[in-house]
């Protein structure tokens, strides 16, 4: 839906980038920057507005609108690639590098002509960046580990940028003439929290139009392989994309086998073994004996069900499918019905403009109650994180216009929440008194990332044991493939989350996936309940839930361990049933 605004954003957010790279105006470069931000999060498709709708977008000037519609009309904007042509684009990933701002990406490049993050490295190994002016003593030091977390993402990408882009493709493909089934598999069919490279199944009696097509995707930037049964091409995105095409007869064995994971098809296939079978991607088989060795009779694999059925298995939902014991609970009757979209009633934790938010109160209410949502928390951030100026005074005006709000929503409770700081020493924002008026508290680390293991675990486990604090927010406080999780005793974080009735969060921004499905096996282990939360920050960003969603499918939830499952009631119980 809002492909073309996150278009735009990255454009813009490119552009405040050469500005700084180039050395421009700082304060240009924040507010396209702020601007690129704001069309992300817009609640319309920006290619329908015109200089003056695009002016009322939060932070979008004239001159930025003008680049807009520029780049609507005719696909680029001169000004971006006037700097283009200052910058080669490796600059702008060594940019990228945490610990890696853009004057020292523009210094490297100045001084030492380093380009990519290739020659970085080098020169960082080969202790050429040591006599560099304006290069801090441990800055080499630094540079290698930042690659070193980049790299740890190794070329994958995000789920929601992998889902948008098979989405489009499966869209494409299946209106090529012969297209009987298209669907993509592989670790996004899994919701996999990122992406290595895309497998898309089609079924065609004849693969060649399909082949040819996948080849001429305007988001095509090279074709790798090109044969009868399988097209790799890489997208101008950079995202490999696996495209083969099977006879509609085996689309079941197919979509099994290519969905995986590969210890989930290893396990079907020594199941297949012990009953006499043969699993492959082409079907289930009879193993013929003596001289027909490999050529017996198909007995599965027009549909996954068919396949799974004839392996005495009931279908295994693919978010499943990791082989963490689901192919021996599946027979037993043990598999759990695992938690939907449509069974969330409400997210707990949301922001408005009032803080770092770019929507107002009114539209982020308007877009919940539009969800059909049966109650939903506001949680701006609290005083302690100091960029957003938030005071008692301004948390009290808006608990009074929500509760005025709230009376317009007859179907949605709203309630009046905060996100807390969890401080150095598991301390929160505000005294018991000014928690006691909030609905909602979640309580989140924002800061002191790297203290060490035993200051972090001693910091989340106050927090739970604080009475007002309900949720700990994004847990461990990774951003996948930028910064690595908190070192912390999880286990004892978890206990204490049982045993004080706190929940512990699944924030859904795709960017977190916070707890991540390892991280919730292990706490439901211990009893804990979970919300699945989205962390808005604007109206479009409600929808991320289907990540959170999939990411507690793949920690094994049911509907009952999710708290914003639950009706108004017994979640309102659950709140002031804290116990410490
Ligand atoms: P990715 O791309 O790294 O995010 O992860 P996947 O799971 O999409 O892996 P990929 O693209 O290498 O292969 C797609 C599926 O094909 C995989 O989930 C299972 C199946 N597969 C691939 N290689 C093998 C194999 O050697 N044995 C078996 N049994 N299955 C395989
Ligand atoms: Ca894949
Ligand atoms: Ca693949
Ligand atoms: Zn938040």
């Amino acid at each position: 839906m809002a492909r073309l605004n996150d278009e735009v954003a990255a454009l813009l957010q490119e552009y405040a980038d050469l500005i700084l790279l180039t050395g421009g105006d700082a304060f240009r470069a924040r507010s396209y920057e702020k601007a690129a931000r704001s069309v992300g999060g817009y609640h319309k498709d920006i290619g329908g507005l015109d200089l003056k709708g695009l002016q009322e977008i939060p932070g979008v000037g004239k001159s930025t609108a003008e680049k807009i519609t520029e780049y609507l009309g005719t696909g680029r904007v001169a000004a971006v690639e006037k700097l283009r042509a200052k910058v080669p684009p490796g600059v702008r990933e060594i940019m990228a590098i945490p610990t890696v701002g853009p004057k020292t990406a523009a210094l490297l490049h100045a001084e030492l002509g380093i380009s990519s993050v290739e020659e970085l490295l080098e020169a960082a190994k080969a202790e050429r960046l040591g006599g560099l002016r304006g290069l801090g003593e441990r800055t080499a030091e630094n540079i290698v580990h930042g690659i070193e977390v980049l790299r740890q993402s190794g070329g994958r990408v995000l789920l929601n940028v992998a889902l948008e882009q098979a989405e489009e493709i499966v869209a494409a493909l299946a209106d090529v003439p012969g297209c009987l089934r298209c669907a993509y598999a592989g670790s996004l069919r899994r919701m996999r929290e990122t992406i290595g490279d895309l497998d898309v199944l089609a079924a065609a009696e004849d693969s060649a139009p399909l082949m040819a097509a996948v080849a001429g995707l305007p988001d095509v930037a090279e074709v790798l392989v090109r044969g009868a049964t399988k097209t790799s091409v890489r997208t101008v995105q950079g995202v490999q994309v696996d495209l083969r095409v099977v006879p509609p007869e085996d689309w079941g064995a197919a979509m099994v086998y290519f969905t995986g994971s590969k210890a989930h098809n290893i396990r079907l296939r020594s199941r297949a073994v012990k009953a006499g079978l043969r699993l492959s991607e082409y079907g289930l088989f009879e193993v013929g004996s003596g001289a027909k060795a490999g050529s017996g009779a198909k007995v599965a694999s027009a549909t996954e069900e068919e396949v799974y059925r004839a392996l005495g298995l009931p279908w295994i939902p693919p978010t499943l499918r990791e082989d963490r014991g689901e192919i021996d609970a599946a027979p037993a009757g043990e598999l759990p019905e695992p938690v939907t979209e449509q069974d969330i009633r409400g997210d707990l934790h949301t922001h408005t403009d009032l803080t770092d938010g770019l929507a107002t109160l009114e539209q982020m209410l308007e877009a919940a109650a539009d969800r059909g949502y049966k109650y939903c928390a506001v949680t701006d951030h609290a005083p302690d994180l100091a960029m957003q100026r938030m005071t008692d005074e301004k948390m009290l005006v808006q608990r009074q216009r929500i509760r005025e709000l709230d009376r317009h929503y007859r179907g949605m409770r709203v309630l009046h929440g905060t996100e807390l700081n969890i401080g150095p020493d598991g301390g929160v924002d505000w005294p018991a008194e000014f928690l006691a008026g909030f609905d909602l508290c979640v309580a989140s680390i924002h800061s002191h990332f790297g203290a060490d293991r035993e200051t972090q675990t001693r910091r989340l486990i106050r927090a739970c044991e604080n009475p007002y604090v309900h949720i700990i927010g994004h847990p461990t406080t990774r951003l996948l493939g930028r910064r690595p999780a908190i070192d912390a005793d999880f286990d004892a974080v978890y206990a204490a989350c049982a045993r004080t009735g706190t929940a512990l969060e699944i924030n859904a921004s795709p960017e977190r996936l916070d707890l991540g499905d390892e991280q919730i096996l292990a706490a439901r282990r211990h009893g804990v309940r979970f919300a699945v939360n989205t962390d808005a920050h604007s109206t479009v960003h409600l929808a991320n839930l289907r990540y959170g969603i999939a990411t507690a499918q793949r920690g094994w939830l049911g509907k009952d361990e999710v708290i914003n499952t639950w009706p108004l009631r017994r979640l309102q119980g659950f709140l002031r049933g804290k116990r410490v």
